[in-house]
């Protein structure tokens, strides 16, 4: 939970003030809305109690657009911003972008408004079809925690336990809603504030003795353990540690990149070769990792199969580090396939790891082993080897290919921001990019959407790009096209709340992803394979992307078609982006 200032003399005057003073004793930066009546209160105070600073309004065009934008912002800065969204109608167009903060076990305060839950005090219709009992039902089954505090004392205890509840590692977004008399009362004497520092964050939680003892002597024993991170680079002190433990045991790491885990040139870095690497493991150490089996099968998804195929030898021990048992719902079944596991451990990886480190370096075991441990290393190389050679192989190949190879893209972005801090905030479908892009620093790739949903990437980048404004970072966003044609009046924000962000659209000119299940559902029925683009494909007429950023008034190029013409305009839109404003850089490319 982060420091909260302690408010000596509040001096609210109406209900809303103390939601506002409560935000500003979390430093909480921004709230992102879409405006509504229900919270007309709480806008009031935004802006003429709190100044509108510190929080910030960032106005939206969509509420999916105000929360998609906190949940970037949570990911880059690992504390929360607020989204403020208008009753059940606002919540409603929330709820996809709530889900993806949900699946992603990132914090964002939503607040929302309704009623009066006092009828006596409603204006006709209006303010009765936009009042639900309970309001929160809508979000409850992905959400950590909702609330409705029934008068402006209750307020402060309930923003407490949502801020700590959301900040909790396995973290998640709140729902607050704020009833249209609470935020509207005015305050006849001053409401207790409590002392914040009085309702720190709990320590996070430790493995016990037993823990450590198995994992060190399993991983000692182990001829070829192998890593498998999910989420462990959301703290800095988790990232740095595996990083370590890798190059202690030579245990290569397969990064699934929940966030980023492991520098991409690492030699020890495999990701992508699963299928190499996982039938040589005797021991798994799986880090964060809420989809084991998709990290340790081989999808085969010829002619619609849907199982994937175990590569794990039989005999392997798997040990499992995570908090997300702690954090399940029955509605949606984000906890994926019950994992096996020999040792299941809770724990926050950002202090086990260091601690398992720290242990492991003492072990004299460890020197006895040292030839065994760099014999290992050679080995793991050999296909780290191969892999940067088939990416090379690749690049080199399509080099002048039309429409253009997503590997040259990658490689005039490379080139274009060689000089640049860069983040990647979003990218794209299959994300060779991960592979590709030399990220070596913590939080350098914030990844893409967990729970699948699509129209994350636009405004989650431009959340991630203003937690980091003032950073020096560079931030891009790979944009796939259909994702960006759900929430493409982000741009608006982009311009208007002037958020640096380089937007490169792959503009592949479709919902390609689709095609790809059409033409398996077609080949087992034995129907024709061509029709697979029918309803799918983006074009007739092709959308241009250069133009609509134009008419938000963001610098836009492009479609650009030729190859050779690709790195001339980066740059140009690299320009921008250093000014401080947004670019978008509409590129036709190939559909991976
Ligand atoms: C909200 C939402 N609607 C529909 C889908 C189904 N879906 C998954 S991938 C995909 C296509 C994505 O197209 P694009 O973003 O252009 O990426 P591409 O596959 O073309 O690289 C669709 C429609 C989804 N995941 N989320
Ligand atoms: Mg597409």
């Amino acid at each position: 939970m982060a420091k909260a200032q302690k408010i000596e003399k509040p001096r609210a005057e109406w209900g809303s003030d103390v939601v506002v003073d409560l935000l500003k004793a979390f430093e909480i930066e921004y709230v992102a809305i879409n405006p509504g009546a229900t919270f007309r209160g709480l806008h009031d105070s935004l802006v003429n109690y709190g100044g509108n600073h510190a929080p910030e309004i960032i106005l939206c065009t969509h509420e999916e657009i105000a929360v998609a934008l906190a949940h970037g912002y949570a990911r880059a800065k690992g504390k929360p911003m607020g989204a403020a969204v208008h009753n059940v109608v606002g919540l409603q167009h929330a709820s996809m972008a709530i889900y993806n903060a949900w699946a992603d076990r990132l914090p964002v305060i939503v607040m929302g408004g309704t009623g009066p839950m006092d009828t006596a005090n409603r204006r006709p219709w209006i303010d009765w079809v936009h009042t639900a009992l309970v309001q929160g039902n809508l979000v409850r089954d992905f959400v950590k925690w909702d609330d409705q505090p029934a008068s402006v004392e209750a307020v402060p205890d309930s923003f407490i336990r949502a801020y700590r509840l959301a900040t909790t590692d396995p973290m998640g977004p709140v729902y607050i809603c704020y009833d249209g008399d609470v935020q509207e009362k005015q305050l006849d004497g001053e409401i207790t504030f409590p002392s914040l520092d009085r309702y720190p964050a709990p320590l996070p939680l430790q493995a016990p003795e037993e823990g450590f003892e198995k994992t060190i002597r399993w991983l000692l024993e182990a001829k070829k353990p192998v890593i498998i991170a999910d989420t462990v680079g959301r703290k800095e002190a988790g990232f740095k540690a595996l990083g370590e433990l890798a190059e202690l045991l030579a245990a290569p790491v397969l990064d699934q990149f929940g966030r980023f885990n492991f520098p991409v040139q690492n030699p020890l870095n495999l990701s992508g070769q699963n299928d190499k690497v996982i039938p040589r493991a005797d021991l798994i150490l799986a880090l964060d990792v809420p989809d084991l089996e998709g990290a340790t099968a081989k999808r085969a998804q010829e002619r619609g199969n849907r199982r994937a195929t175990p590569l794990l030898p039989s005999n392997a021990k798997i040990i499992n580090v995570a908090l997300d048992d702690l954090l399940l719902r029955a509605w949606a079944t984000d906890f994926n396939k019950l994992r096996e596991a020999d040792l299941m451990i809770t724990a926050d990886t950002s202090i086990f790891l260091p601690e398992l480190l720290r242990r492991l370096k003492a072990e004299k075991r460890l020197s006895q082993l040292s030839g065994e441990i760099e014999k290992r290393r050679e080995d793991w190389g050999k296909i780290y080897a191969e892999k940067r050679a088939a990416l090379e192989k690749e690049t080199k190949t399509k080099w002048d290919e039309k429409p253009i190879a997503m590997t040259r893209l990658y490689a005039e972005l490379k080139e274009a921001l060689k000089s640049e801090d860069w983040v990647l905030t979003n990218g794209s479908s299959q994300g060779k990019e991960n592979h590709y892009l030399p990220a070596s620093k913590f939080n350098q790739i914030l990844g893409k959407y967990k729970g699948g949903g699509l129209g994350y990437g636009l405004p989650a980048s431009l959340g991630a790009t203003l937690a980091l404004k003032g950073s020096g970072k560079f931030c891009l966003d790979i944009q796939p096209d259909g994702c960006l044609l759900f929430t493409v009046s982000a741009l608006w924000t982009a311009v208007h709340h002037q958020i640096p962000l380089l937007i490169v659209v792959c503009s592949n000119r479709s919902y390609f992803n689709d095609e790809e299940h059409q033409e398996r559902i077609a080949v087992v029925r034995n129907r024709p394979v061509e029709n697979k683009t029918v309803g799918i494909r983006i074009e007739d007429p092709n959308v241009d992307f250069g133009a609509m950023a134009r008419t938000y008034g963001c610098w836009g190029a492009g479609p650009i078609a030729e190859p050779k013409d690709l790195i001339k305009t980066l740059r140009e839109a690299v320009k921008v982006v250093k000014d401080g404003k947004p670019a978008l850089v509409d590129v036709v490319c190939q559909m991976r």
